[in-house]
């Protein structure tokens, strides 16, 4: 028998509704009503086989979307296997029982609430009692981080967050899974691992058959009883993120400063999930006009954009700002703002300009944490008591952790590996290292607050940093601005000269050559014969990163080529290669450039060219076109 139907309209606090008459009703809640059929009937066992290729990458599995919708035959279950094969993992994890309360929220992109729909069947079929679901479907990752680690005191154990980040939505575009822990934290290597397994050789998975479809509009606190012990309850998006971001910053003073002649902001959520979060807590918390926002509303396809904040695919902004894609500035107005920041699908990352000056991600991070005083979650702990970063990303960081004795941390690409370090304590009873700040080249930045990295956050760091530089301006004199914050901290420190150089759809073979021909040749083999070129450019040594993580021991390998080089002047910089673990279709080679310079009178340079001869010198000793065949990178970040 099936669970023909979850009864159309919605009845107030329905009276125990069943044959055996097991629901007791809450209060104030608005149940679906649930058919009188033998409810353990709903739970059907369907056969699957394994589906290849669904081993999470950098941060979740992403695919193209007609995967996940099983266009073709073979992939019929593939959002099915995918999540019997993560509930498994995560019944494993907790002892063998069943989870009991999980969040399933996305970004909003294409397929967005068709795949709430099958998850949550899966999810009640297989026991899993309670499932909180966003109104309207949309959070974004750092506001699910906030509700599983706050929500009913961190009663959820896990959320399935619906979302490609970056990657473009819509049909013949990406969707993806995320799986973030009982913390907030996306899943470690040891479950995404375990978890790949199971889909290798999964049988069957559990969902509901028939019923109609949950209400993902309704009120929030509105439960639907899926079966006798599994309800989805609709949740508010906004409570925990709001909640936590009011304990990192001043709202108060923000309020006041949002006030102030001068001082405007620009907003672009690129239409992904930040774009409501920005509203809320932007316009209608700190009081900004409702012009500091655009592209705030989430759509299906991002508006066609491409959701990834950096220089290119942030153009409107960045012209916005007075910037060309190079970063370097075209001249300002009265009317360009004061501060801009863009959000990528899920709100994670961001990126922060000022009025024509473009802050790098790697110096974005080494300036918040300089001034940590102007950031109420540091400043009321006495500063941050261990900072991180992503090895690729610039040594900016390293820099001010040493001059304020910081314990510094670089780590591999992906947040998974911040969230051991800021978990220390809380998960591991070891040192603790929170406050902890922490961040990347790819435009994330976060702190422990929650298990993620977060724009918003970023955003509203720089609104505390630029609050605090014109405490001592009187009202009518000229602010203190972005580009005067970043110019100070480079003469306090020098500058690292940064970019990031992506070829997108390599051929897999070729990009994987290219690695191996670096490994034999230029870490393996002796790199001291190699002479300078013109460029007077030479090669010093080559090294492939691996990480012994401090907090479990664990080691992960094979995270980045490492080359370093000098300058003919004896400046050192250095070459790294990566391939992209996020992409859905080839290899994505990124390679990592940075060059560091302590003359302030050659600070003014513009990024891309102050490296240009050192994107050449890689690129010819790796052999990159011959190997790859591409002439120029997709796109220089
Ligand atoms: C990229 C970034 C990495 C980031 C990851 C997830 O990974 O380089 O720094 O953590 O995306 O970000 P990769 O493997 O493609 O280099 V998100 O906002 O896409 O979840
Ligand atoms: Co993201």
């Amino acid at each position: 028998m099936r669970l023909h139907s979850l009864v159309a309209a919605a009845v107030a606090i329905l009276p125990s509704a069943t044959s055996t008459g097991a629901f007791s009703p809450q209060p104030f809640v608005v149940r679906k009503h649930v058919s009188d059929t033998c409810l353990s009937s709903a739970v059907a066992e369907i056969t699957t086989s394994p589906i290849a290729g669904m081993k999470p990458g950098t941060s979740g599995l992403r695919k193209k979307v007609e995967v996940w919708q099983g266009v073709d035959d073979a992939n019929k279950y593939y959002v099915e296997n995918f999540i019997q094969s993560l509930i498994d993992t995560a019944a494993e994890n907790n002892g063998g029982k069943m989870i009991d309360t999980v969040i399933v929220a996305g970004d909003g992109r294409y397929f967005n609430n068709e795949a709430i729909q099958i998850i949550c069947k899966v999810l009640a079929a297989n026991g899993v009692k309670s499932i909180w679901v966003p109104q309207g479907g949309i959070m974004s990752t750092p506001a699910v981080s906030a509700a599983i680690r706050m929500r009913e005191g961190g009663a959820a154990q896990g959320g399935i967050i619906l979302t490609a980040s970056h990657n473009p939505g819509g049909p013949g575009e990406d969707f993806g899974i995320k799986y973030n822990e009982e913390y907030g934290q996306p899943a470690g290597e040891d479950f995404t691992d375990a978890l790949y397994e199971k889909t290798t050789t999964i049988s069957s998975f559990k969902s509901l058959e028939g019923g109609d479809d949950i209400d993902i509009g309704a009120e929030v606190n509105t439960s639907f009883q899926l079966t006798e012990e599994s309800a989805v309850t609709i949740i508010d998006p906004f409570a925990e993120y709001v909640e936590v971001l009011k304990s990192c910053f001043d709202f108060d003073a923000m309020r006041a400063f949002a006030q102030r002649p001068g001082f405007t902001i620009l907003f672009d959520g690129m239409h992904g999930a930040g774009g409501p979060f920005a509203k809320r807590i932007l316009v209608e918390e700190l009081g900004f006009p409702e012009s500091s926002l655009m592209r705030c509303d989430p759509k299906p396809d991002f508006g066609k954009c491409h959701p990834d904040p950096n220089l290119t695919y942030a153009a409107e902004l960045v012209k916005k700002m007075g910037l060309d894609s190079d970063g370097s500035s075209l001249g300002c107005t009265d009317a360009t703002p004061a501060l801009g920041a863009a959000n990528d699908g899920d709100g994670d990352r961001n990126l922060i300009a000022g009025a024509g000056c473009f802050v790098t991600p790697s110096d974005s991070l080494a300036i918040i944490c300089d001034n940590w005083k102007a950031i109420p979650h540091f400043s009321k702990a006495g500063g941050p008591k261990g900072v991180a970063r992503s090895m690729p990303s610039s040594a900016a960081l390293d820099v001010v952790a040493e001059a304020l004795d910081i314990p510094f941390f670089s780590t591999p690409t992906g947040w998974k590996f911040f969230g051991n370090l800021m978990g220390s304590k809380e998960q591991f009873d070891q040192r603790d290292y929170t406050p902890f700040l922490c961040g990347e080249e790819s435009f994330g930045t976060g702190s422990d607050h929650i298990r993620e990295k977060d724009g918003l956050w970023a955003m509203l760091a720089w609104v505390s940093i630029l609050m605090d530089a014109n405490k001592d301006v009187a009202e009518g004199e000229p602010l203190v601005s972005v580009q005067d914050v970043v110019s100070n901290h480079w003469s306090k420190y020098g500058r690292h000269f940064y970019c990031r150089y992506d070829y997108e759809a390599v051929d897999s073979d070729a990009a994987n050559k290219m690695m191996d021909l670096i490994r034999t040749e230029l870490v393996a083999g002796d790199v001291s014969s190699i002479g300078a070129d013109d460029s007077g450019i030479k090669i010093v040594s080559g090294e492939e990163f691996s990480y012994i993580d401090p907090v479990d021991g664990s080691t992960t390998s094979k995270q980045g080529l490492i080359l370093q080089f000098e300058f003919e002047n004896g400046d050192p910089a250095r070459a790294v290669f990566r391939l992209s673990g996020t992409g859905s279709a080839g290899a994505t080679i990124r390679m990592y450039l940075e060059k560091f310079e302590k003359d302030e009178s050659k600070h003014g340079e513009a990024a891309p060219v102050a490296l240009r001869s050192l994107a050449d010198r890689a690129i010819g000793l790796v052999q990159l076109k011959q190997i790859t065949g591409r002439d120029a990178p997709t796109v220089i970040t």
